[in-house]
């Protein structure tokens, strides 16, 4: 699977491949991760590392949304997004270890990644610093009269922020062509929702702004998809943009660092019933699209890419002291 990455233009029906590359993207993310998390553990992973579990319906449904030329600018639990438009495994294991073969060639926390030229805004703060970003990207990419649209992802804690606000509204006042994905997972860090809002829904707060807004469930990932899929169609075609509020739990801590106590067992329980990748993998059976044999071949698959990806970053030397003011000016590609 992970040779064919190819994504269907907005708007197409999805096909039994594309379905298949849907799950195939999700296993991926937490096969990585997963892997991630044992990496740090044992004390590998410099700094703080972050999991996108229970997030991956969100994170490939809305990528998956996209056409080729749009713009995304994905956050800490979207790892699948980054894989999707073009970042291999390879260089994703490099970051977190920090080596010469990483995004930022070991010179920046594990999740501050991306990369221009894939259309890949890099990730530089959790709260919503990249809201105002995507908004200013999409002005550039209309004044230059490219037909793209960008995407870009935070969490319900974001929304609180200034930045958020000044974002969204630029956005909609000029009718920019962005969708706003809404991860809520409930906690920000340890501030549940009802300290982070006095809405009845996030998505009401598309109404105060005169944009689009629509809530889904987060772990369905067919769900995000066509949300997403209406509202890139939406931006395309100028009426501006879309927040789509996909509802989730985090169940894991916010970084591994958190023991998250806070969170009520049985709110986790209830959640870890409905794991996004169980679901869909359910669904892919009974509609007969996962047979044993794809199953099978898609696990080894993966496996054997997290095996080669991680045996290629560890091959890849530890960035030389001298070339630290390398990549530091735009103009130098090293970066
Ligand atoms: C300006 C600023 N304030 C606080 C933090 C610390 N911080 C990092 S992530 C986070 C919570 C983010 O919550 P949310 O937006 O809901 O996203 P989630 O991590 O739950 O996916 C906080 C408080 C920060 N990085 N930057």
């Amino acid at each position: 699977m992970g040779a064919t990455r190819t994504t269907p233009a907005a708007g197409e029906i999805l096909s039994p491949h594309d379905l298949l590359q849907m799950l195939y993207y999700m296993r991926l993310q937490r096969a990585v991760e997963d892997r991630a998390v044992k990496l740090y553990y044992q004390g590998r992973i410099p700094g703080a590392y972050f999991t996108g579990w229970g997030h991956e319906a969100i994170a490939v449904g809305a990528t998956y949304a996209l056409g080729p030329q749009d713009l995304v600018a994905p956050m800490h639990r979207d790892l699948a997004a980054y894989i999707m438009r073009g970042i291999s495994v390879r260089r994703v294991f490099a970051q977190f270890l920090d080596r010469e073969g990483g995004l930022t060639r070991g010179r920046d926390g594990n999740i501050h990644m991306g990369d221009p030229r894939l259309g890949i805004f890099p990730f530089i703060s959790h709260m919503a610093a990249s809201v105002p970003v995507a908004a200013g990207m999409a002005l550039a990419c209309r004044q230059r009269g490219e037909a793209r649209v960008v995407l870009t992802f935070f969490g319900d804690g974001a929304t609180s922020t200034g930045a958020w606000h000044e974002g969204v509204n630029f956005a909609a006042v000029f009718r920019l062509p962005v969708v706003l994905v809404l991860e809520n997972n409930q906690y920000a860090y340890s501030t549940p929702l009802d300290h982070q809002t006095a809405c009845r829904a996030f998505v009401d707060k598309a109404v105060g702004y005169g944009i689009a807004g629509v809530a889904v469930d987060g772990n369905d990932v067919l769900a995000v998809y066509e949300a997403a899929r209406g509202a890139v169609a939406h931006a395309r075609e100028g009426h501006g943009p879309t927040l789509i509020e996909c509802r989730t739990m985090r169940v894991r801590g916010h970084s591994e660092a958190d023991k998250f106590s806070y969170v009520p067992k049985a709110l986790l329980d209830e959640w870890a019933a409905r794991d996004p990748i169980a679901l869909f993998e359910r669904r892919l059976q009974s509609e007969g699209h996962l047979t044993p044999d794809a199953d099978r071949a898609m696990q080894e698959g993966i496996a054997a890419e997290i095996e080669e990806g991680l045996a290629w970053a560890e091959a890849s030397p530890e960035p030389a002291p001298e070339s630290v003011t390398e990549g530091v000016f735009a103009e130098d590609e090293g970066t």
